[in-house]
């Protein structure tokens, strides 16, 4: 299954005649190839985005959302063989990317092709001496950098409010997981979607993500991925004064209070650590049990965890299918190792699973849970991104509180507790962006998504996303 560019409306070739290997992850083996772009496949996407921009930034609002809502219906009308393909991309349980994934990407365009209809803007009446407006207005060419964990998900939650607040696009999906992306290409055609509105190249970051961010004509971008690399993009970015919204890493704290709903709590939990095979920016990957009920939770959690079933990703009972790359399972197995010189002992997990016949050869590991580390450890300060967590028990609010604002991220938490003053309080000071009471990955598309410290700047979601992609003027008029 070889995919190609799609620039301007049309599928074409990479400019140098070189291909990737595409793998799927479940099997072990090559299925198919993506072009091997560069700066001169970027080239041409952004003069077809320039070319395209007046006629996309000049429609009206409404025009614009007509398109983006056909772009949703069209989503949601081939949503099995979207949901087949990310799952044979990525590794993760068909399920999951059919009651998870795709419905999001539909999602993130209905959402904001509607927003556009609601959005609107200041004046500051001055009274006698003149009043002011703020006009937003698109700014032309936006580059979206995406990653492989959610794919399609990641890649519209860029694009929709891109294209939506009357920018054009080139957009760059992880070489990873290609193959959504390029068939989203011909549902903008179906939808309507002026040639070079939208314009997908495929191939390494290193080149073709470093081509976008470099490029004098693409003035914002907005990234999705690790730490590491976004300091890479901000490092090019900054002088050329681009406007860059980076969601990066994290290394979440879940924290549990001994009068939380028990049950609950558990159930989510599961969910939280190892949902995605935890490849999911947002899993809770450290989890601080107040010290009353950390042996009850110890024996619960990881009873209900050794029973996860880890299979092939079209098996309706799988939870946790393969991870993304053999490259990856094998970071991921590193950090395994590393707790354990550290002093970790490993309660259940830790080892690859070989299924059999056609999944012998996938990329499986087991679900991974560890206890007995400090929380000052490179395993609990470093982002693993599997599905591996740490369990760590806390007397004081202020502990724990120490202990999870110890790392350089700031992306998301989880607090368990039924007692409501405790949970504005320590809301309140845990220092993460986005921050979940009693629940996980409750997802409100209006709220202002992202983190501080290392896990980013900016915000994703809402009228941010929209204000993200215009440039605001203040226009101030004597009466
Ligand atoms: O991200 P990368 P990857 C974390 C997680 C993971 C690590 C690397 O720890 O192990 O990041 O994952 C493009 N200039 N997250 O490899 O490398 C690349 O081609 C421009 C957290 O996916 O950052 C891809 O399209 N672009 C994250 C995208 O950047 C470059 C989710 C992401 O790749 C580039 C995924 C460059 N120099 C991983 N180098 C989250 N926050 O959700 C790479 N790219």
């Amino acid at each position: 299954m070889d995919i190609q560019n799609f620039i301007n409306g049309q599928y074409v070739d990479p400019a140098g005649g070189t291909w990737l290997d595409n793998y799927d992850p479940s099997r072990g083996k090559v299925y198919g190839r993506i072009p091997d772009s560069d700066e001169r496949d970027v080239q041409k996407a952004v003069d077809a985005a320039k070319a395209a921009f007046p006629i996309w930034s000049s429609m009206s609002a409404q025009q614009r959302s007509e398109i983006l809502i056909k772009v949703s219906k069209g989503i949601e009308a081939r949503l099995p063989e979207l949901a087949a393909a990310e799952s044979r991309d990525n590794g993760k349980p068909l399920k999951l990317a059919t009651r998870v994934d795709i419905p999001r990407a539909r999602d993130n365009f209905a959402f904001f092709a509607t927003a556009i209809l609601h959005d609107s803007s200041d004046t500051h009446d001055m009274g006698e001496s003149g009043f002011n407006y703020t006009l937003r207005r698109p700014i032309g060419v936006a580059g979206c950098i995406s990653p492989w964990n959610l794919p399609l998900y990641l890649f519209t939650w860029k694009i929709a409010p891109a294209l939506a607040s009357g920018n054009t696009v080139v957009a760059k999906p992880s070489e990873v997981t290609p193959v959504t992306a390029a068939l989203l290409g011909e549902i903008c055609n179906e939808a309507g979607m002026p040639a070079g509105v939208l314009n997908i190249i495929h191939g390494l970051g290193g080149k073709v993500g470093a081509a976008i961010t470099e490029h004098p004509e693409i003035p914002m971008l907005s990234f999705t991925g690790g730490t590491v690399t976004g300091q890479t993009i901000a490092r090019t970015a900054a002088p050329m004064f681009k406007k860059l919204s980076l969601e990066l890493g994290g290394k979440n704290p879940n924290i549990i209070f001994a009068d939380c709903d028990f049950d609950e709590m558990l159930k989510t939990t599961v969910q939280s650590s190892f949902a995605n095979q935890g490849q999911i920016c947002l899993c809770g990957s450290r989890i601080f049990i107040e010290r009353p009920i950390y042996e009850k939770f110890k024996e619960a959690f990881v009873e209900r965890v050794s029973q996860l079933t880890v299979g092939a990703p079209t098996d309706d009972n799988t939870k946790i299918g393969a991870l993304v790359s053999m490259p990856h399972l094998e970071k991921v197995e590193s950090y395994i190792k590393l707790a354990e010189e550290e002093g970790g002992t490993i309660l259940t997990g830790g080892e690859r699973v070989q299924l059999e016949g056609e999944f012998s050869e996938g990329y499986y590991l087991r679900p991974t849970v560890i206890e007995g580390l400090e929380y000052t450890c490179r395993t609990n300060q470093e982002e693993i991104f599997g599905p591996v967590v740490t369990l760590t028990p806390f007397d004081t609010e202020e502990e724990v509180l120490n202990m999870a604002n110890s790392t350089s991220y700031g992306l998301a938490a989880t607090i368990w507790t039924s007692d409501l003053k405790k949970a504005h309080r320590v809301g309140s000071k845990v220092e993460s962006g986005i921050v979940w009471v009693n629940c996980w990955l409750v997802r409100d598309l209006r709220t202002p998504f992202g983190g501080m410290k290392n896990s980013g700047v900016g915000r994703e979601g809402g009228f941010e996303a929209l204000h993200f992609f215009t440039e605001t003027r203040n226009i101030c008029i004597k009466l």
